[in-house]
């Protein structure tokens, strides 16, 4: 999954003797991470947030070529109507007794290729999963830390919304600029409010909205967004983050000095089984939150019950 030509080895090395959370539940058998986070407070936490009662609903649309984004090794998805009001005149289908007719259809699409959630097992190095699973548990269908257990739980936490963007006085962040957590606290501090420990933190860089008028921008992949270091692993870990979301296809700056790619995936995801949701549509989110400065919402995600899967296309919704 890298751009450039990097051995496994760089990237482990890298992230030699940072925080780990390999262990802290029922290990080897856990397979939610760090969603252990979102408890019973954290729910009602999250029910606290909600003054408003209006719905955000952050999945890109998708079979919709202007709209679509994805990481271009990923192709869009194929939808194709089974049945429809032409089956019927066709003879093809008859309608239900007493006349009832209905269409049908069926979709092809790499689960990754709109706004997903990755399962803890979808990245890995060294050979090995979140929670020390051997990576051969892939081969075939994902046996272990697939996305049906993030999925059999679900995804319910208190959200807070860092607009880096409008914190930098920015439509979108530059191809490959990088922040870290100093940097969201700061923007935290600047929207009002503070991060707290088991918040679901939800990065809008505007990077999404930029792609979709400039198409070409995907080619080399080159994103903006948090960039590795043992500081930010290590206050990840302390935070208790559960999730992580972004307008971004990685949800981190693609490339780190040291010339690995995707640290993060390895630092957050495989370590500390933070769960990715990534490609998220935060454009009429963060217009509203800029407009009554209400940052902090319910957050909630249903990743679908994909047995085996590396993912799941994942329509959150920000309740304010
Ligand atoms: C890659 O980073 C390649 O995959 P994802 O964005 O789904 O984590």
């Amino acid at each position: 999954m890298t751009d450039r030509n990097v051995p496994l080895s760089a990237l482990a090395s890298l992230l030699q003797n940072g925080p780990s959370n390999w262990g802290r539940w029922a290990a080897p058998h856990d397979e939610a991470g760090a969603l252990n986070h979102l408890d019973s407070m954290q729910v009602l936490r999250a029910a606290s947030a909600v003054k408003q009662g209006r719905v955000f609903a952050l999945q890109m649309p998708m079979t919709d070529a202007s709209l679509e984004l994805m990481h271009p090794s990923r192709r869009p998805a194929e939808h194709h109507m089974v049945q429809d009001r032409q089956s019927y005149v066709d003879g093809t289908a008859q309608p239900a007794d007493g006349g009832l007719e209905w269409a049908d259809d069926t979709i092809t699409m790499h689960l990754q290729g709109t706004t997903h959630t990755d399962a803890l097992g979808h990245a890995w190095y060294d050979d090995t999963i979140w929670n020390g699973q051997p990576a051969q548990s892939t081969n075939g269908k994902m046996r272990y830390a697939s996305i049906r257990p993030l999925a059999d739980r679900g995804i319910v936490g208190h959200g807070v919304l860092l607009d880096l963007a409008r914190h930098r006085e920015k439509d979108t962040l530059d191809p490959g600029e990088t922040f870290d957590h100093e940097d969201l606290i700061h923007c935290a501090n600047n929207q009002g409010h503070s991060i707290t420990h088991g918040d679901v933190l939800v990065i809008r860089t505007g990077w999404a909205a930029y792609c979709r008028e400039h198409p070409e921008t995907l080619n080399g992949l080159d994103e903006p967004g948090l960039v590795y270091s043992r500081e930010l692993a290590h206050w990840f870990k302390d935070m208790n983050i559960p999730v992580l979301v972004t307008d971004t296809i990685a949800n981190e700056a693609t490339h780190h000095g040291s010339g690995v790619t995707f640290a993060l995936h390895g630092a957050l995801m495989r370590n500390l089984g933070v769960v990715f949701t990534e490609l998220a549509d935060l454009e009429a989110l963060a217009a509203d939150c800029a407009r009554d400065r209400q940052f902090t919402f319910l957050y909630t995600a249903a990743p679908l019950k994909i047995t085996g899967a590396t993912g799941s296309p994942t329509n959150p919704l920000a309740v304010k």
